[in-house]
């Protein structure tokens, strides 16, 4: 099969970025000021302006091209239409099946999926109000005051991500908390005071196998029990002393079913952990983990905001479902962005993607995307397996402005890299803090939020510095060279439908740089060696008797200092 560097479309970007690579912003932006109308796109209740790239009608029109000579309409309808386009693990692709409304049909294996996500859909719902409104009891008969989610990777990120973003339309006399490492630092600090009465555990994991979800739960139920005092329980440090409430004649299996619940598509491992799986929320194969926050794995983000507030997100999420799916490339918000991504990473050299959210809430924003991008396209083979030749997923990064205004953004201003940014901000605030005269802090950092794009764009030449009276020392620290590419992304407010629309806008935008890359952006074997090694060594860090070590030499020498420290 053709490469896609073999194409006319990709030479033609290539001879293109000749012509391009000398062009400055500040030029392409005094000349053509109809640029900031023209080079927008409306999706939903995203504003997106990239008239601030370094891009020409004609070097969009080359884009456009490339996308349809990669076949990237044929995959947007493949994967809609529910084939099996994750050819490693011969899966659908079908997180979209999970906000699509009830009347849709979308079929998987001969069977309409659409009735099974409503149906877990309504029971998350029943079961989110019932522990919203104190009718679901812990063992001693008291309400939940704190939701614990014990998951990693996507069954974690997804709802952390999407809590801390919309907490302002959640439960306040709740605590969500979202225990992930298995390094027991995380377990401890979470349960450090908290009391077990009052406390329950949703653990989410696809597989209900993963290592450290499934210790974290262990030690979680062992906490429990022992607090609860129904159980022999191993009374981790994190062990709360106070006083809870009468258990009564409560066995340990009632109290394990009243604190703890399960998100997951293994029924046989979820009872075998003890979980009792009437409390077991369904999810499928054809979700894959970094795109699960909108299944039951978002079950603890559910019982936060109430199932209203988790429906207007799933609106949003097919809200842009709908519009990646129907509009043409030209104002097609996801197609629009990956492609400017495709044109920095191929064609520029450019390595990394910042991502920065004028926003608090939005504060694991990064990290989320970090894996939705990273794990999916970050792939050196083709669909087929041959090496690829050419840069595939970006290094993708980035905090909340103004506090890396304070911190890194003198690289991107100064250094010597080009790093394109997303700068995604909101018109109003959700709180609208401000002093005795008025004085708001929302107009601050949104005066931030466009300077920044403006001094990224524009820069300050040397002729600018030195009318400006700075000292000669000084001069050419002083100068900016500007031409920074940035997207700036704009909604109303940060509502659930806008998260939704954000976020399937991200997810579609990594799909259609990996059609273009040809990689299969839904499956993640580079995790799996590391994993297996761990699982060869921890037994050799245990042993009571010096094992035999037959690792490289490094390994093999820090594994005896570790032994060594512990005792061992
Ligand atoms: C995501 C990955 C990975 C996964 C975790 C947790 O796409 O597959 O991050 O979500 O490894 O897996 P489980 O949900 O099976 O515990």
């Amino acid at each position: 099969m053709t490469r896609i560097t073999e194409t006319p479309a990709w030479a033609a970007l290539a001879e293109h970025q000749q012509a391009m690579s000398g062009v400055h912003l500040r030029d392409l932006l005094a000349d053509d000021p109809q640029r900031a109308q023209r080079l927008t796109v409306d999706a939903g209740a995203l504003f997106t302006d990239y008239s601030k790239h370094r891009v020409t009608d004609e070097t969009m029109r080359l884009l456009f091209e490339l996308a349809e000579t990669a076949g990237v309409r044929r995959m947007i309808d493949a994967m809609f239409a529910g084939e099996k386009i994750n050819l490693t693990e011969d899966r659908a692709v079908l997180h979209i099946a999970l906000r699509a409304p009830a009347d849709a049909t979308i079929i998987v294996d001969g069977e309409n999926v659409v009735p099974g996500v409503h149906a877990v859909k309504r029971r998350m719902a029943e079961f989110a109000e019932q522990v919203r409104t104190g009718e679901w009891r812990g063992a001693t008969g008291r309400p939940i005051r704190t939701v614990v989610n014990i998951g990693i990777g996507g069954s974690d990120l997804g709802p952390a991500m999407a809590y801390d973003a919309l907490r302002a339309f959640s439960k306040r006399d709740m605590a969500f908390r979202f225990v992930s490492n298995v390094d027991g630092d995380d377990m401890a600090e979470a349960l450090l005071d908290l009391d077990p009465a009052e406390t329950l555990f949703i653990v989410a994991s696809k597989t209900f196998t993963t290592v450290e979800t499934i210790t974290n739960a262990t030690t979680a139920r062992e906490w429990l029990l022992a607090g609860l005092g129904v159980g022999p329980g191993s009374s981790p440090e994190a062990g709360y002393p106070g006083d809870v409430g009468d258990v009564g004649d409560v066995g340990e299996g009632d109290a394990v079913a009243r604190h703890f619940v399960a998100v997951s598509t293994n029924t046989a491992k979820v009872a075998e952990f003890g979980i009792d799986t009437a409390n077991m929320f369904e999810f499928w194969d054809w979700v894959g983990g970094r795109y699960s926050y909108d299944s039951a794995i978002g079950l603890s983000l559910m019982v936060a905001i109430g199932g209203l507030a988790f429906d207007e997100m799933l609106h949003g999420f097919h809200e842009m479902d709908e519009h990646f799916r129907t509009t043409p490339f030209e104002r097609n918000l996801p197609v629009v962005m990956a492609l400017l991504g495709i044109w920095y990473h191929n064609f520029f050299g450019a390595e990394t993607l910042a991502i920065l959210p004028y926003s608090q809430y939005l504060g694991r924003l990064s990290a989320y995307l970090q894996q939705l991008d990273m794990e999916s396209n970050g792939k050196s083979v083709d669909r087929s397996g041959r090496r690829v030749d050419h840069a595939t997923g970006p290094v993708v990064w980035g905090t909340p402005g103004t506090n890396g205004q304070h911190a890194y953004y003198q690289l991107i201003h100064q250094g010597t890299r080009l790093i394109p940014a997303d700068f995604i901000g909101f018109l109003a605030p959700q709180h609208d803090t401000r002093h005795a005269d008025g004085y708001r802090h929302h107009d601050l950092l949104m005066a931030n939020f466009f300077a920044q794009t403006e001094a990224l764009a524009l820069g300050r030449t040397r002729d600018e510095v030195v009318a400006a009276g700075v000292p000669g020392h000084q001069i050419a620290h002083r100068v900016f060279e500007g031409n920074h590419p940035t997207t700036t992304i704009i909604a109303s407010q940060l509502t659930p439908g806008v998260l939704g629309q954000l976020i399937a806008c991200y997810e579609h935008k990594v799909f259609v740089q990996g059609v273009i890359w040809d990689v299969n952006s839904f499956d993640q074997w580079g995790v799996e060696l590391g994993k297996s090694l761990a699982v060869r060594i921890e037994p050799e860090l245990v042993a009571a008797d010096e094992p035999v070590l037959t690792h490289d030499a490094s390994t093999n020498a820090l594994i005896r200092r570790y032994r060594a420290a512990r005792g061992r």
